[in-house]
């Protein structure tokens, strides 16, 4: 190879680097007011169909009635996006809502997507109820690959109870734990007292430093919006890392 030849496939490798540096510097951070809904999914194997782009996901799960279709109505600042309701196990499949980037208005894009799952735990589950919960959203949580973590939002007043240590199961069987991301959303902090909630705080701590994976813990209230910026902080940096 002659010396024009190496010095051309240099200065391509050259270019190519720094598009991809310019690429990293320039890239947004998601913008959750803008999430929509995108689309719904009853059963597992009917996601690969579903049309959605090989980007970061974010999943909130927990108990039900704990309070995550209205933590992800505050997130992203719409009062019904996820339908929040009196009714135990109202969410009954994989919600998706895709989330834009914070480019100017002509470049934005999708970047991630917020993902909704059906509650679990609530006390007359029957055994076909359970197995259906299992196969979709134990399966999706154990291997979804582009899920790079979950906010598992419990009830600050009862943090951590059996039906969450079995998701947290679900999640330690994943092969890609050094990479996966838990945000400790304890919710409903306004239905309890300053020591009460210190307590919960604490025992959530606690139960995190025992996992094999890297555990955030919050306090969090949608009653009067308190923990809002930390709880967006936690998903963009999830999202984006
Ligand atoms: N006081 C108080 N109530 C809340 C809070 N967050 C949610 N709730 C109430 O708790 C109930 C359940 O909230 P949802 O957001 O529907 O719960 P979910 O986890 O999505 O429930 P499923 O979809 O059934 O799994 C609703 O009546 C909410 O208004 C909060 O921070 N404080
Ligand atoms: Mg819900």
């Amino acid at each position: 190879m002659g010396p024009n030849g190496y010095a051309g496939n240099f200065s391509q490798e050259r270019r190519f680097a720094l598009a991809r540096d310019q690429a990293a510097t320039v890239s947004h951070s998601p913008s959750f007011a803008s999430a929509e809904f995108l689309t719904s999914v009853a059963q597992l194997p009917a996601l690969p169909l579903a049309p959605l782009a090989m980007l970061p996901e974010l999943a909130f799960v927990g108990r039900s009635n704990s309070g995550k279709s209205t933590a992800i109505n505050l997130l992203t600042q719409r009062r019904r996006l996820a339908f929040a309701s009196k009714t135990p196990g109202r969410t009954q499949m994989l919600n998706f809502f895709s989330v834009l980037d914070d480019a100017p208005a002509a470049r934005r894009k999708t970047c991630a997507y917020l993902v909704d799952l059906p509650g679990y735990g609530f006390a007359r589950a029957e055994a076909t109820t359970r197995k259906r919960w299992d196969s979709l959203v134990g399966g999706y949580l154990l291997a979804r690959r582009m899920l790079r973590g979950v906010v598992l939002v419990m009830d600050a007043r009862r943090p951590l109870l059996p039906a969450d240590e079995d998701l947290l199961g679900w999640i330690c069987g994943r092969e890609d734990l050094a990479r996966f991301r838990v945000h400790m959303l304890l919710s409903k902090a306004d239905q309890i007292g300053a020591a009460q909630r210190r307590e919960a705080k604490k025992r959530a701590e606690q139960r995190a430093e025992d996992l094999p994976i890297a555990t955030s813990v919050q306090l969090f209230s949608a009653h009067d919006r308190s923990g809002l910026e930390e709880l967006r902080e936690a998903a963009a940096q999830i999202l984006g890392g």
